[in-house]
């Protein structure tokens, strides 16, 4: 950051230079002087170096197909194309807090298994008979389904069917990073066993039932698939008997059904449907978004900018930058942020305008 933007307007700039010996001598003992930088790090409201942003998946999707011709799974051990905050260029983020990337795999590719402290979520944007198998369960991926890779569980990636598979991939490793809490290892050999059959988690935990003398240790829902199907169902069924918030059109936050809270702990994650016709009214909040167009087409006002969106469209609202919402025709976007994170830590701020 640049310190004079952080000077305290009450600093005499002339009597500065007489000081500029003392911060001098000061410095060479690691010492530094808060009033020079102070309203730069206590800033009267978010002032977020992310900025509102458009990936339209028609610009994209040729990109990630010539990777596939230039480097191998094998190779990059995951092929990603980051979407990178143009306003955070070279930092790996789509926001102050979080990553997000384009992951391709081709027919026949294995994704190496790994695992790490950072907790993922894929939202599966195109392609069919892919599968990321979690701590020894599989699951097949199809799109719009929203599937958690917990931190510290081994996984890989496959795809046994035709055609590139993607799906995006929301990642909390700048904030595992900050806190210098970060780990990874590699497993020997290219996939982890698989221990229990597809589908076991979601008969344990997914028909709101949970088997009796289980324990549950982790903060993560122990559903690691949460498929479409299921989703658009709920929202369309809600749709006809539901009153419409006036802020979201239909809202469903994914939860995780042994806490009643998010599905993961860091990252909060929604699904929406906004009917066709429906204006959205702005609000604002202190959890920068991540939007991925599911159906439909639409737009949104971010700020001074309108995004006209696609299905597969990607777009970022940045912190306390008010938002509206059309759908054009019946559109559904799913969306994440760090709000899991803010919550816990009494930091979420939102403003319905
Ligand atoms: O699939 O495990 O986009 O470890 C970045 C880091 C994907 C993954 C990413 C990862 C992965």
């Amino acid at each position: 950051m640049d310190s004079a933007s952080g000077i305290l307007p009450s600093v005499d700039l002339a009597a500065e230079v007489g000081r500029s010996d003392f911060y001098q001598r000061a410095g060479q003992q690691h010492l530094a002087p808060l009033w020079r930088v102070l309203h730069g790090l206590v800033t009267d409201e978010p002032v977020p170096r992310c900025v509102p942003a458009l990936w339209r998946y028609a610009q994209v999707r040729p990109f990630l197909l010539e990777a596939c011709s230039l480097i191998s799974t094998a190779e990059a051990e995951r092929r990603v194309l980051v979407l990178e905050n143009p306003g955070l260029p070279g930092a790996s983020r789509i926001t102050q807090s979080l990553f997000a990337g384009l992951q391709v795999i081709l027919p026949g590719e294995v994704a190496p298994a790994h695992r790490h402290v950072a907790s993922a979520l894929r939202f599966i944007i195109e392609g069919r008979d892919a599968f990321t198998a979690v701590a020894g369960e599989k699951t097949t991926m199809r799109p719009g389904d929203f599937v958690i890779t917990p931190s510290m569980t081994w996984h890989d990636h496959g795809h046994e069917g035709s055609g590139p598979m993607v799906w995006l991939d929301g990642l909390d490793m700048h904030i595992v990073n900050l806190l210098g809490a970060s780990f990874r290892e590699g497993y020997p050999g290219q996939v982890h066993p698989q221990s229990r059959p597809e589908g076991a988690a979601m008969a344990e935990a997914g028909c709101n039932l949970l088997p009796v003398d289980q324990a549950y240790g982790s903060q993560t829902s122990p559903i690691f698939n949460y498929p479409y199907d299921r989703t658009r169902e709920a929202l369309h069924r809600l749709s006809r008997f539901r009153e419409i918030n006036a802020w979201h059109g239909h809202k469903m936050r994914y939860v995780n059904p042994v806490t009643g809270g998010w599905a993961m702990p860091t990252m909060a994650t929604w699904m929406q449907l906004l009917p066709q016709g429906f204006e959205s009214r702005p609000y604002r909040a202190t959890d920068s978004t991540v939007f991925v167009v599911v159906e439909g087409r639409g737009s949104s006002r971010v700020g001074d900018r309108v995004f006209e969106w696609a299905p597969h469209d990607v777009f970022v609202v940045p912190s306390w930058v008010p938002v509206q919402h059309s759908g054009r025709d019946d559109a559904v976007l799913f969306s994440y942020s760090d709000r899991a994170v803010q919550e816990k830590l009494d930091l979420l701020r939102e403003e319905k305008l």
